[in-house]
C-alpha cells in the first residue's frame, strides 16, 4: 500500500518452548496477520552482500533469523530505520509499501521468509526513484 510507513513494520515475538533438549518456537495461523502462500530462505550469504533493495506493492512478509544475524534497513521515503534480527524467536513483519535492504549477514546466517503472496515480479519496485514516485514524493 502506498500509505504504509516504516513505523508499521514491527517485531512479533514467537513463543519459545524451552527444556533441557533445547528450544522450540512455533508459528500458527494467528501468529502473523496473513495467510502464508510462499516460503523461501536466504542462506550462504557473503558478509559483504547486500540483498533486498526494493519495495512491494502488495506483498507482506515475515522474516525470521533462524540462525545468525543480519540487519534490515527500512525506508518509507521520509523515515529510515535499522533493525538487527538475531533471535530465532523474534521475527520482523514488513508491510507492503516499505523499502527494505538486508545487509551485514553473519557467517552461517539463515533468513526464513513467510510471504503473503506467490512470487510476482510485477509486485516489485526495484528503483528507489520509482519508489519515491509511488509514495507521492
Ligand atoms: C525480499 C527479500 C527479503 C524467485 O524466483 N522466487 C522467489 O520466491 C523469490 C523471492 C525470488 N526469486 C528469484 C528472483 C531473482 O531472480 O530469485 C532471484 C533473487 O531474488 P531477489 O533479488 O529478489 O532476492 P533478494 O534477497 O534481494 O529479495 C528477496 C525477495 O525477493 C524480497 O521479496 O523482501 O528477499
Amino acid at each position: 500500500m502506498k500509505e504504509t510507513k516504516v513505523d508499521d513494520v514491527r517485531i512479533i515475538d514467537l513463543p519459545k518452548i524451552k527444556d533441557s533438549r533445547g528450544n522450540l518456537s512455533v508459528i500458527e495461523n494467528n501468529t502473523i496477520p496473513f495467510d502464508i502462500k510462499r516460503v523461501y530462505y536466504l542462506y550462504d550469504v557473503p558478509s559483504d552482500a547486500y540483498r533486498g533493495g526494493h519495495a512491494h506493492k502488495k506483498l507482506v512478509q515475515f522474516l525470521i533469523p533462524l540462525s545468525g544475524s543480519f540487519d534490515v534497513i527500512l525506508k518509507d521515503s521520509i523515515k529510515t530505520k535499522s533493525v538487527t534480527l538475531n533471535k530465532p524467536n523474534k521475527g520482523l513483519l514488513i508491510t507492503s509499501g516499505v523499502w527494505r535492504e538486508l545487509e551485514n549477514f553473519s557467517s552461517g546466517a539463515v533468513c526464513l521468509v513467510l510471504a503473503s503472496e506467490v512470487y510476482d515480479e510485477d509486485d516489485y519496485i526495484r528503483e528507489y526513484k520509482a519508489f519515491k514516485n509511488y509514495k507521492g514524493l
